[in-house]
């Protein structure tokens, strides 16, 4: 599965996130364009057990498979809370095979 588990900072909540709002927009420096989640997927929990909630997304893995060759690949993503701020976030994973594609997106920066 494309899975995506996205941490926000303190004092945002993961349930704030507008999952439409949601799109994969850099892979390294090349733009991706109009990469959207699955909107029938969306999980709030704790995928990597730090106390911290999570909300787990996910990318067509098909799709992204496409997008990436092997190596490693800085995988960029963007969104909306509800309450209007702008997140963004990456993660870095190692490209060997399909399955091996969850990542994280933790600690995104933030602007108004
Ligand atoms: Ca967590």
């Amino acid at each position: 599965m494309g899975d995506v588990h996205i941490t926000m900072p303190d004092g945002y909540d993961v349930n704030n996130i507008g999952l439409t709002s949601i799109y994969l927009i850099k892979i390294n420096n090349d733009q991706v364009v109009n990469f959207s989640i699955d909107p029938t997927f969306s999980d709030v929990g704790d995928w990597d057990e730090d106390l911290v909630p999570d909300l787990t997304v996910r990318f067509d893995l098909q799709a992204l498979i496409e997008l990436l060759a092997p190596g490693d690949k800085t995988l960029t993503i963007k969104g909306n809370l509800t309450t209007g701020e702008l997140f963004l976030g990456s993660d870095t994973i190692r490209v060997i095979e399909a399955r091996r594609m969850p990542f994280r997106v933790k600690a995104p920066s933030k602007s108004a």
